[in-house]
């Protein structure tokens, strides 16, 4: 049976690749809702819904479990997830523990949406691990909409994220967290801008691990050479997803976390 992924729309991506990565063997169904991207700016109970919804069609189509590769919809909606259905469900963290951890200079960065920054989880997650460390947050107004336009290695794209990226090194962060999952579509430009000394981190390769781990323990993680099967859903531009998917069928290792 596949293991479900779903996102506001093409961003989650960046986490199935890191589930394909990981278990080559496992099919997917990744769900992307673009047609009411962005969730940022929606209220948490629209964003629940939206969840209830797309995780009924997963359901229907015979996930094992979810990814909720979204971090907005993972503060909206996680918990009752969890407490609806008989799968289990795993979430996006906002990553300040593994930056607030390894910080030397004691300042974080995070950008997400204001959706994820408003929310309790996030509030929880901070106040938990980031307590000597300063956090320096960033709503990345404008960011999503770029990456579903396919726009996230544009020039206006670059523009945007030194306006976000630049009070985060003058406060001299040196970690810098991707709290959502559509930026990690435009690591490079952030790497670009804030230089090697700066660490960007990208939760996604922990989540996919986490997947693997909750599925092993429940004994049904896929360790036979079968062949996988990987579907696609939009609400909007399917061509537009299959774009940005299909360079991400590649052959490369298992990123270690
Ligand atoms: N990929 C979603 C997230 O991680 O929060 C983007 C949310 C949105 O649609 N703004």
């Amino acid at each position: 049976r596949p293991i479900g992924i779903f996102d506001s729309g093409l961003g989650g991506l960046s986490v199935w690749r890191e589930i394909h990565r990981q278990a080559p063997n496992e099919s997917t169904i990744y769900f992307a809702d673009s047609a009411r991207c962005p969730y940022g700016p929606k209220t948490p109970e629209q964003v629940r819904d939206y969840s209830f919804e797309i995780t009924e069609r997963l359901l229907d189509l015979g996930c094992k479990a979810i990814v909720v590769a979204c971090n907005t919809a993972t503060a909206a909606a996680i918990e009752e997830l969890r407490n609806s259905f008989d799968i289990p469900f795993i979430g996006m963290e906002p990553a300040v523990k593994p930056a607030a951890l390894r910080t030397k200079t004691g300042h974080v960065g995070v950008l997400a949406t204001q959706g994820t920054l408003k929310g309790a989880l996030y509030r929880k997650t901070s106040q938990k691990y980031a307590n000597d460390v300063l956090v320096h947050v960033q709503i990345g107004e404008g960011l999503v909409e770029l990456v579903e336009n396919r726009m996230h290695e544009s020039p206006e794209c670059e523009e945007l994220l030194r306006t976000y990226i630049q009070p985060m090194l003058e406060a001299k962060a040196d970690h810098i967290v991707l709290g959502c999952t559509h930026y990690p579509f435009f690591k490079n430009l952030v790497t670009k801008i804030s230089g090697p000394h700066v660490n960007i981190v990208d939760p996604a390769p922990a989540v996919a691990k986490q997947t693997l781990n909750i599925l092993r323990k429940q004994d049904s993680f896929n360790t036979k050479n079968i062949s996988a099967q990987h579907s696609f859903f939009s609400t909007g531009n399917l061509d537009s997803l299959k774009k940005m998917a299909e360079p991400l069928f590649s052959k490369s290792p298992a990123t270690d976390v």
